[in-house]
């Protein structure tokens, strides 16, 4: 990103040019398409927006703290996950461009109500992932996958969400931190765009996202410490003791915010499977799968220990995985180790 001198400073520019998702958008699209994979990113970055609104001004309004409801993984739900859940489902399921969609805090798969059109797309979404940090300030994010239906002909079935990552057209997510950042691939690199709050516009902030072939981080919930297998031990011995040159330790606790700084500065995120927790935590559809598609395009690589996150094939909709996902050697490091004590 380059610093113009000329009273723009406050704006995100490239190469001294101003960009609005939109535009990009419009410019990414293939001469072939229709548009509604275009119409349905740009959708989300509206969502983006008046999510982003609601979390800023979330220390004022009614709606921090526990709504008092229990969602499908048996977790308290926050106010601001159903009120950032609704916002998308008011915003995507009218416009023709999707047959259906999954989200984090609904059970069942959401059908496209019939007296609208039927699109060919399938939104799956965690509508504020860390949000156990909702009430601390901390940042907290929003992860979406688009998928193709199996068959355009048929009314949307819960079996177009059971397709593995390697199917996605694009995932992206909503950071809402210091500022708000969408990051998005559409299957040619990784993008984002900063939101100028005073304009209300997506502005890109940089193009084609790559780790850094210096890792600088790793980040994992090491109270979890003494659940973990021999094979995780190594590998946290490994991270800490071994790697050159050393690496630094940060947990956010929010997937979303840990992935973007690993993502940013090189690193490597886990989430592993223990006793308690044999599949781990991580959803894999609307958390996992995203991440992972995002961090190949950008030269990373997301597993589950033992293979891609991206080749597993989903048999229901709110299943959970173990994660390891950054810089593409971490990851396959930690392979080497869970494998090795299998
Ligand atoms: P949260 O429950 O706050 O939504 O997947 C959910 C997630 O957060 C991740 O974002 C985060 O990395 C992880 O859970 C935190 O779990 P631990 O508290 O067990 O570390």
């Amino acid at each position: 990103m380059s610093l113009p001198q000329n009273g723009l400073s406050h704006l995100p520019m490239i190469d001294g040019q101003i960009v609005t998702i939109e535009r990009f958008l419009l410019d990414s699209q293939p001469q072939y398409a229709k548009g509604d994979l275009t119409a349905i990113l740009y959708d989300m970055a509206l969502a983006g927006k008046i999510i982003s609104a609601q979390t800023r001004r979330a220390g004022l309004l009614d709606v921090l703290g526990l709504a008092g409801k229990v969602n499908v993984q048996g977790e308290s739900q926050q106010k601001l996950d159903l009120l950032a859940d609704d916002i998308i489902v008011r915003l995507m399921d009218h416009t023709g461009r999707l047959a259906g969609m999954v989200t984090e805090e609904r059970k069942e798969f959401i059908r496209i109500p019939e007296k609208y059109k039927k699109g060919s797309y399938i939104l799956v979404y965690d509508p504020l992932d860390g949000s156990s940090n909702i009430d601390t300030n901390i940042s907290i994010g929003t992860i979406f996958g688009i998928y193709r239906v199996l068959d355009d002909d048929t009314p949307g079935i819960i079996e177009d969400c059971l397709q593995p990552g390697q199917s996605l057209v694009a995932a992206g997510y909503i950071l809402y931190g210091t500022s708000t950042i969408l990051v998005y691939s559409a299957g040619n690199g990784v993008h984002s765009f900063t939101l100028e709050p005073s304009l209300g516009e997506f502005l890109l902030s940089q193009e084609n996202i790559r780790f850094s072939d210096k890792p600088v981080f790793y980040s994992y919930n090491h109270a979890r410490g003494r659940d973990w297998d021999k094979g995780m031990h190594q590998y946290a011995n490994w991270l800490r003791d071994e790697h050159t040159p050393k690496l630094s330790y940060r947990y956010i606790g929010s997937m979303v915010a840990d992935f973007h700084r690993n993502l940013t500065h090189g690193g490597v995120f886990c989430y592993p499977a223990t006793p308690e927790k044999p599949k781990g935590k991580i959803r894999l559809l609307y958390e996992a799968a995203p991440l992972a598609f995002l961090a190949e395009q950008a030269g990373g690589y997301g597993s589950d220990g033992s293979r891609s996150l991206l080749d597993i094939v989903p048999t229901d909709i709110h299943q959970r995985t173990p994660v390891f996902i950054g810089n593409r050697y971490l990851v396959e490091k930690a392979e080497e180790f869970l494998n090795a004590h299998k």
